[in-house]
């Protein structure tokens, strides 16, 4: 009976053409004032929203998106949620962020499809030997899950991969963090705008943020194009476009932005059922809930801010799939498109007030920023509130590039940059 329900709900709905359907969230007109506006409506800024009406019972609350919800890189990316990271401040703010994802579908009561199937990070020389064995002891002395796997294990873990010796890029181990996985990404922004939304906070979108309206060092809102809207506090969560809106707000940040790619292929029957990366050839695979494989790349060569990807790393990342999985070579890619990722010197972000006051910023999450949205929400959400960081995101401040306490994760970011 219940099936039999279900086909003729989905015939009326098809029929209507999604006609009288509830809206998951309000569309607002902004309001003349809030207490405080986030810039830039993805996972993080979203999730910010959420978590400053959910735990700091602040709901006079407006995200102010430029273009459409998760638009942006949450909706680009290739879903791979870890936190294996090496340095302790890092393993505990990725750490803190997974933790959360394992609750975040009942938390929004919203299904994220977040899927626990592992991520394995390939070994295939002597040198990511050794910084992979490092990392695995660092992650287990920080209470984060992460082994060592060899060759053998590979295999029974992913039959399709070849690992002969003499292949063109020999695997030698890897690391796997079993509880790591991938997520639907739109899911996520969609998930925390409802939750967001129900708590009152005013979700406004196609609205660009222009500008920063700042009196004696202070700033008082924001110049849009639906027109000034007064801010207590503002938080930019601009990812792609942070040195942007930095420079708007006359200070500086130590980003560089480029290009970032990803493909996706023809939908296949279940071959791969666990995540595979590898930094050396800046490739990584999963395969989606659809049949389709999932495929990354590493970022262009060059800075810039067209979200495309250019063709070389394209015929790069492709030959590299192709040689560590020969099945892949026949076939045929769907779609390719590219996002903007803005980089730090150290491939760790920036959670931090500013030089203005009453202005933070949430950004330089480079390529891995996906996998940390609920914890960069949580801990931004407490250092807007508070007017602190908390002790998560306190070593992620921007004057450490000053003081010099830099936290380089460029080999656990695995995707070069
Ligand atoms: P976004 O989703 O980009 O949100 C920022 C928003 O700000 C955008 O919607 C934008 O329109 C808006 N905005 C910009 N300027 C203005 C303005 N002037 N006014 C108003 N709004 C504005 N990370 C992982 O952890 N795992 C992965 O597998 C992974 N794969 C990736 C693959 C690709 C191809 C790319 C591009 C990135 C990948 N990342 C990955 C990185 C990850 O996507 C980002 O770090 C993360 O999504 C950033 O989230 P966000 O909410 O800060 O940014
Ligand atoms: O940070 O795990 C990651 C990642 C995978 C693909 C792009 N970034």
């Amino acid at each position: 009976m219940k099936s039999r329900y279900s086909v003729f709900s989905l015939i009326r709905n098809a029929l209507k053409h999604h006609q009288d359907w509830p809206k998951v969230w309000r569309s607002p007109e902004p309001k003349p004032a809030y207490d405080i506006v986030i810039v830039g409506g993805g996972g993080h800024g979203l999730a910010t929203a959420y978590y400053l009406a959910k735990l700091h019972g602040l709901r006079n609350v407006a995200v102010i998106e430029r273009g459409w919800l998760g638009g942006g890189n949450t909706g680009r990316n290739t879903t791979i949620v870890r936190s294996n990271y090496l340095w302790d401040e890092s393993a505990a703010l990725y750490e803190h962020a997974l933790k959360l994802w394992e609750g975040l579908s009942q938390e929004l009561n919203y299904n994220v499809m977040f899927s626990q199937r592992g991520v394995l990070n390939l070994a295939h020389n002597q040198h990511d030997l050794r910084e992979l064995s490092r990392r695995v002891n660092a992650n287990r002395l920080n209470g984060v899950d992460s082994e060592f796997v060899s060759p053998q294990q590979i295999k029974e873990l992913v039959p399709i991969m070849d690992l002969r010796e003499n292949g063109r890029y020999p695997v030698l181990g890897a690391s796997l963090q079993r509880r790591g996985g991938t997520a639907r990404h739109d899911a996520v922004a969609w998930g925390y705008a409802r939750a967001a939304d129900a708590l009152g906070v005013d979700i406004i979108q196609e609205c660009p943020v222009n500008g920063f309206r700042i009196e004696d060092g202070r700033v008082t809102g924001v110049e849009t194009g639906k027109g000034f809207i007064a801010a207590g506090k503002v938080g930019i969560v601009t990812a792609g476009h942070s040195s942007v809106m930095a420079n708007l707000a006359g200070f500086r940040l130590p980003i560089q932005s480029v290009p970032l790619q990803a493909l996706v292929s023809e939908p296949v029957k279940p071959i791969i059922d666990t995540v595979v990366m590898s930094g050396a050839v800046h490739a990584y695979v999963s395969q989606s809930d659809k049949g389709e494989l999932v495929i990354g790349a590493g970022v262009d060569h060059f800075i810039g801010y067209g979200q495309r990807g250019s063709m070389p790393v394209t015929e790069e990342t492709l030959a590299a799939v192709c040689e560590l999985f020969p099945l892949f070579r026949r076939m045929r890619m769907l779609r390719q498109w590219g996002g903007i990722v803005d980089t730090c010197p150290d491939a760790s972000p920036i959670i931090s007030k500013t030089p203005v006051e009453g202005l933070f910023i949430n950004c330089g999450w480079g390529t891995g920023g996906f996998k940390a949205t609920p914890g960069s929400g949580w801990v931004f959400a407490h250092t807007i509130a508070k007017n602190e960081p908390h002790a998560l995101n306190a070593p992620f401040k921007l004057d450490r590039y000053q003081s010099g306490f830099l936290i380089d994760e460029h080999g656990a970011a695995a995707v070069a940059h």
